[in-house]
Protein backbone atom coordinates (compact mmCIF):
# COMPACT_ATOMS: atom_id res chain seq x y z
CA UNK A 1 0.00 0.00 0.00
CA UNK A 2 2.59 2.19 0.88
CA UNK A 3 4.34 1.67 -2.46
CA UNK A 4 1.06 2.45 -4.62
CA UNK A 5 1.27 5.57 -2.65
CA UNK A 6 4.66 6.55 -3.31
CA UNK A 7 4.25 5.87 -6.58
CA UNK A 8 1.11 7.64 -7.35
CA UNK A 9 2.82 10.66 -5.31
CA UNK A 10 5.62 10.43 -7.63
CA UNK A 11 3.41 10.22 -10.93
CA UNK A 12 1.44 13.43 -9.87
CA UNK A 13 5.04 15.14 -8.82
CA UNK A 14 5.55 14.33 -12.66
CA UNK A 15 2.48 15.81 -13.82
CA UNK A 16 3.03 18.87 -11.81
CA UNK A 17 6.46 19.12 -13.44
CA UNK A 18 5.24 18.42 -16.77
CA UNK A 19 2.83 20.71 -17.35
CA UNK A 20 3.47 24.21 -17.45
CA UNK A 21 1.01 27.10 -16.38
CA UNK A 22 0.36 29.94 -18.84
CA UNK A 23 -1.32 33.10 -18.80
CA UNK A 24 -2.49 35.28 -21.53
CA UNK A 25 -3.17 38.50 -20.85
CA UNK A 26 -3.86 42.47 -22.40
CA UNK A 27 -6.30 44.89 -22.79
CA UNK A 28 -9.66 43.35 -24.99
CA UNK A 29 -9.57 43.28 -28.55
CA UNK A 30 -5.84 42.66 -28.16
CA UNK A 31 -5.65 38.81 -29.73
CA UNK A 32 -5.36 37.02 -26.90
CA UNK A 33 -8.57 34.40 -27.59
CA UNK A 34 -7.46 34.37 -31.66
CA UNK A 35 -3.93 33.48 -30.43
CA UNK A 36 -5.07 30.88 -27.74
CA UNK A 37 -7.07 29.13 -30.81
CA UNK A 38 -4.09 29.14 -33.34
CA UNK A 39 -2.04 27.47 -30.73
CA UNK A 40 -4.66 24.49 -30.08
CA UNK A 41 -6.41 24.08 -33.50
CA UNK A 42 -3.92 25.97 -36.12
CA UNK A 43 -6.75 27.72 -37.67
CA UNK A 44 -8.40 31.19 -36.95
CA UNK A 45 -11.83 31.22 -35.25
CA UNK A 46 -14.46 33.74 -34.78
CA UNK A 47 -14.01 35.04 -31.85
CA UNK A 48 -16.43 37.59 -29.14
CA UNK A 49 -15.05 39.60 -25.99
CA UNK A 50 -13.85 36.89 -23.23
CA UNK A 51 -16.18 37.20 -20.19
CA UNK A 52 -14.36 34.98 -17.79
CA UNK A 53 -11.47 32.33 -19.45
CA UNK A 54 -10.47 29.78 -22.06
CA UNK A 55 -8.27 26.82 -21.04
CA UNK A 56 -6.51 25.16 -24.15
CA UNK A 57 -3.69 22.14 -23.37
CA UNK A 58 -0.87 22.94 -26.03
CA UNK A 59 1.51 20.40 -26.08
CA UNK A 60 5.18 21.41 -28.00
CA UNK A 61 7.63 18.60 -27.89
CA UNK A 62 6.29 16.17 -25.17
CA UNK A 63 6.12 20.01 -23.31
CA UNK A 64 3.01 20.20 -21.96
CA UNK A 65 1.09 24.12 -21.76
CA UNK A 66 -1.95 25.02 -19.75
CA UNK A 67 -2.81 28.22 -21.21
CA UNK A 68 -5.37 30.53 -19.43
CA UNK A 69 -6.73 33.01 -21.68
CA UNK A 70 -8.42 35.66 -20.10
CA UNK A 71 -10.84 38.65 -20.53
CA UNK A 72 -9.02 41.72 -20.78
CA UNK A 73 -12.31 44.32 -20.75
CA UNK A 74 -10.95 46.80 -17.95
CA UNK A 75 -13.87 45.47 -15.49
CA UNK A 76 -12.43 42.32 -15.72
CA UNK A 77 -8.57 42.99 -15.14
CA UNK A 78 -9.09 43.11 -11.38
CA UNK A 79 -9.51 39.55 -11.39
CA UNK A 80 -6.61 38.66 -13.38
CA UNK A 81 -4.40 38.12 -10.03
CA UNK A 82 -6.76 34.87 -8.94
CA UNK A 83 -5.15 33.29 -12.12
CA UNK A 84 -1.73 33.95 -10.96
CA UNK A 85 -0.70 30.86 -8.54
CA UNK A 86 1.51 28.72 -10.14
CA UNK A 87 2.09 30.60 -13.52
CA UNK A 88 5.62 29.87 -15.22
CA UNK A 89 4.47 32.40 -17.92
CA UNK A 90 3.04 35.33 -18.64
CA UNK A 91 2.25 36.34 -22.12
CA UNK A 92 1.17 39.57 -22.57
CA UNK A 93 -0.46 40.40 -26.14
CA UNK A 94 -0.48 43.80 -27.30
CA UNK A 95 -2.39 45.15 -30.35
CA UNK A 96 0.20 47.29 -32.11
CA UNK A 97 -2.36 49.27 -33.97
CA UNK A 98 -3.98 50.33 -30.68
CA UNK A 99 -1.45 53.76 -29.37
CA UNK A 100 -3.72 55.00 -27.62
CA UNK A 101 -4.04 52.68 -24.80
CA UNK A 102 -0.14 50.99 -25.07
CA UNK A 103 0.45 53.46 -21.91
CA UNK A 104 -2.65 51.44 -19.91
CA UNK A 105 -1.03 48.26 -21.08
CA UNK A 106 2.06 49.55 -19.48
CA UNK A 107 0.29 50.20 -15.83
CA UNK A 108 -1.00 46.78 -15.96
CA UNK A 109 2.38 44.90 -16.92
CA UNK A 110 4.01 46.83 -13.93
CA UNK A 111 1.27 45.76 -11.57
CA UNK A 112 1.71 41.98 -12.59
CA UNK A 113 5.31 41.86 -12.64
CA UNK A 114 5.00 43.31 -8.68
CA UNK A 115 3.15 40.85 -8.09
CA UNK A 116 4.49 38.43 -5.57
CA UNK A 117 2.81 35.02 -7.05
CA UNK A 118 4.40 36.10 -10.84
CA UNK A 119 7.96 36.74 -8.97
CA UNK A 120 9.64 33.57 -11.10
CA UNK A 121 7.32 33.96 -14.04
CA UNK A 122 8.69 34.58 -17.77
CA UNK A 123 7.33 37.31 -19.16
CA UNK A 124 6.78 37.22 -23.12
CA UNK A 125 5.52 40.17 -24.76
CA UNK A 126 3.46 39.20 -28.20
CA UNK A 127 3.43 42.48 -30.52
CA UNK A 128 0.20 41.09 -32.40
CA UNK A 129 -1.77 42.84 -35.49
CA UNK A 130 1.60 43.05 -37.36
CA UNK A 131 -0.23 42.79 -40.77
CA UNK A 132 -1.94 46.32 -40.23
CA UNK A 133 -0.35 49.06 -42.06
CA UNK A 134 1.29 51.53 -39.98
CA UNK A 135 1.17 49.50 -36.68
CA UNK A 136 3.67 50.03 -33.70
CA UNK A 137 7.04 48.51 -34.40
CA UNK A 138 8.42 46.12 -31.26
CA UNK A 139 10.60 48.14 -30.74
CA UNK A 140 8.57 51.27 -30.15
CA UNK A 141 6.19 48.56 -28.19
CA UNK A 142 9.28 48.13 -26.29
CA UNK A 143 10.16 51.22 -25.63
CA UNK A 144 6.92 52.38 -24.61
CA UNK A 145 6.71 49.40 -22.48
CA UNK A 146 9.93 50.45 -21.29
CA UNK A 147 11.00 47.10 -21.22
CA UNK A 148 14.67 47.66 -20.57
CA UNK A 149 13.80 48.13 -17.05
CA UNK A 150 12.45 44.94 -16.48
CA UNK A 151 15.73 43.22 -14.52
CA UNK A 152 13.98 41.14 -12.35
CA UNK A 153 11.98 39.05 -14.77
CA UNK A 154 13.15 37.29 -18.13
CA UNK A 155 11.40 38.88 -20.70
CA UNK A 156 11.71 38.49 -24.57
CA UNK A 157 8.99 40.44 -27.19
CA UNK A 158 7.86 38.78 -30.29
CA UNK A 159 6.51 40.43 -33.52
CA UNK A 160 3.48 38.28 -34.80
CA UNK A 161 0.17 38.25 -36.77
CA UNK A 162 -2.32 35.73 -35.01
CA UNK A 163 -4.57 35.70 -37.69
CA UNK A 164 -1.45 33.85 -40.41
CA UNK A 165 0.23 32.80 -37.46
CA UNK A 166 3.46 34.27 -38.17
CA UNK A 167 5.70 34.79 -35.04
CA UNK A 168 3.54 32.65 -32.39
CA UNK A 169 5.89 29.57 -32.63
CA UNK A 170 8.53 31.74 -32.37
CA UNK A 171 7.13 32.85 -28.67
CA UNK A 172 6.40 29.10 -28.40
CA UNK A 173 10.73 28.51 -28.78
CA UNK A 174 11.35 31.30 -26.77
CA UNK A 175 9.47 30.08 -23.71
CA UNK A 176 10.97 26.32 -24.42
CA UNK A 177 14.53 27.86 -24.16
CA UNK A 178 13.92 29.00 -20.80
CA UNK A 179 12.56 25.77 -19.92
CA UNK A 180 15.86 24.11 -20.89
CA UNK A 181 18.16 26.28 -19.27
CA UNK A 182 16.07 25.86 -16.09
N1 LIG B 1 -5.70 42.35 -38.33
C1 LIG B 1 -5.59 41.53 -37.29
N2 LIG B 1 -6.65 41.28 -36.50
C2 LIG B 1 -6.50 40.43 -35.46
C3 LIG B 1 -5.26 39.79 -35.18
N3 LIG B 1 -5.43 39.02 -34.09
C4 LIG B 1 -6.70 39.17 -33.70
N4 LIG B 1 -7.35 40.01 -34.53
C5 LIG B 1 -8.75 40.44 -34.44
O1 LIG B 1 -8.94 41.23 -33.27
C6 LIG B 1 -10.23 41.04 -32.73
C7 LIG B 1 -10.14 40.68 -31.26
O2 LIG B 1 -9.54 39.41 -31.13
P1 LIG B 1 -9.73 38.51 -29.81
O3 LIG B 1 -8.82 37.34 -29.95
O4 LIG B 1 -11.17 38.22 -29.58
O5 LIG B 1 -9.23 39.52 -28.69
P2 LIG B 1 -9.07 39.27 -27.12
O6 LIG B 1 -7.75 39.81 -26.75
O7 LIG B 1 -9.32 37.84 -26.80
O8 LIG B 1 -10.21 40.21 -26.50
P3 LIG B 1 -10.98 40.05 -25.08
O9 LIG B 1 -11.49 38.64 -25.01
O10 LIG B 1 -12.09 41.06 -25.14
O11 LIG B 1 -10.01 40.36 -24.00
C8 LIG B 1 -10.89 39.95 -33.60
O12 LIG B 1 -11.71 40.58 -34.55
C9 LIG B 1 -9.71 39.27 -34.26
O13 LIG B 1 -10.03 38.67 -35.49
C10 LIG B 1 -4.14 40.06 -36.04
O14 LIG B 1 -3.02 39.56 -35.88
N5 LIG B 1 -4.37 40.94 -37.06
MG1 LIG C 1 -10.76 36.90 -25.69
Amino acid sequence: MRCVLKLLSLFCLFLSVSEHKVIIVGLDNAGKTTILYQFSMNEVVHTSPTIGSNVEEIVVNNTHFLMWDIGGQESLRSSWNTYYTNTEFVIVVVDSTDRERISVTREELYRMLAHEDLKKAGLLIFANKQDVKGCMTVAEISQSLQLTSVKDHQWHIQACCALTGEGLCQGLEWMMSRLRVR
